[in-house]
């Protein structure tokens, strides 16, 4: 079988989890329509069997690592987000780097070219979002990257619709080596189900916040408790400060419940079984500039 690892490397929001789930064909990755939102390294897996109508005779297995969004860190947080992200293009057999309708020759996209030139493995540009990028802002996009030398194809795609990505898949296809299948052929992801239960529980509070509430929160699962017919999480919330402890839990506690049923029944869906949630918020200060805090809720090695 033919089988290797693909790092998928952007500015924040441009889609890079949108992609990992069209490619998969499953939500593995949280997505929003804010910045830094991914903040691990998450994995997915696609596979085509030997034998199959895709695989051919050879088949295929190319696991996708989507990255944390690059940008100028503000606390350790974001330190260990972006070293995530810049550490993993060069553990890989080939590189996505993916932008969207705002590229621009300066800023983070001009930075991640840069540390592209000391990449080995073949680096391939995705132009995301075509369904709302102008002809204009595409083919200066699409003429500003192939002048760099820098990569084996550009491929257009809009990630929620799924455009191109098989036209990925080919490409990639050709920078795979014969090697192991590192994972079962109907396993999408390794993530444990606990972790993905969090990360939706942080979606939806990315989802039903603004501003600059929703970079300070996190959660961490404090209870998981599975039954035959039910399955009890309580999970906790934590935010930077008491004000937006109060914004998070809302007017009579409104805004948590509508967290915790959105999350609730997304969970459900995900496990199979009824779910018990409860939520508890709690503040602690810079915990994003915190060692301790950020090792126990796994953002750091
Ligand atoms: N119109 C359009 N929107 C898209 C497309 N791909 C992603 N989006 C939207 O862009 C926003 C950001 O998507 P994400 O997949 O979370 O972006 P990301 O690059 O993983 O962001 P970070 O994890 O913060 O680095 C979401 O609101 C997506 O729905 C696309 O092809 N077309
Ligand atoms: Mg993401």
């Amino acid at each position: 079988m033919k089988s290797g690892f693909v790092a998928i490397i952007g500015r924040p929001n441009v889609g890079k989890s949108t992609l990992l789930n069209a490619i998969t064909g499953e939500k593995i990755a949280i997505t929003a329509d804010k910045p830094q939102t991914t903040r691990n390294r998450i994995r997915g897996i696609y596979t085509e069997m030997p034998g199959s109508e895709k695989g051919g005779v050879e088949g295929c297995q190319i696991v996708f690592l989507d990255t944390p969004g690059v940008t100028r860190p503000r606390n350790k947080l974001g330190e260990y987000m972006t070293q995530t992200a810049l550490g993993t293009m060069n553990e890989v057999d080939a590189v996505l780097l993916v932008t969207d309708e705002g590229y621009s020759e300066k800023g983070g996209d001009a930075f991640l070219l840069e540390k592209l030139k000391e990449v080995a493995s073949p680096c391939i540009l995705i132009l995301n979002k075509t369904d709302k990028m102008s002809p204009d802002v595409f083919k200066h996009a699409y003429e500003s990257y192939e002048q760099t030398g820098l990569f084996k194809m550009i491929i257009g795609t809009s990630a929620v619709s799924g455009e191109n990505v098989p036209v990925l898949i080919r490409e990639l296809k050709k920078y795979l080596a014969e090697g192991p299948q590192y994972f079962p052929a109907d396993m999408i992801t390794d993530h444990p189900e606990r972790f993905l239960v969090k990360e939706i529980i942080r979606e939806k509070l990315l989802h039903y916040l603004h501003d600059e509430v929703p970079h300070g929160v996190a959660v961490e699962i404090e209870t998981y408790e599975e039954t035959p017919k039910i399955t009890k999480i309580s999970a906790l919330i934590y935010t930077e400060r008491k004000s937006h402890k109060a914004i998070i839990i809302g007017k009579d506690g409104h805004k948590l419940k509508g967290i915790g049923k959105s999350a609730r029944e997304e969970i459900e869906l995900l496990l199979g079984t009824k779910v018990f949630l409860e939520l508890w918020v709690k503040v602690r200060d810079n915990w994003r500039d915190s060692d301790l805090m950020l090792h126990s809720l796994g953002y750091k090695d």
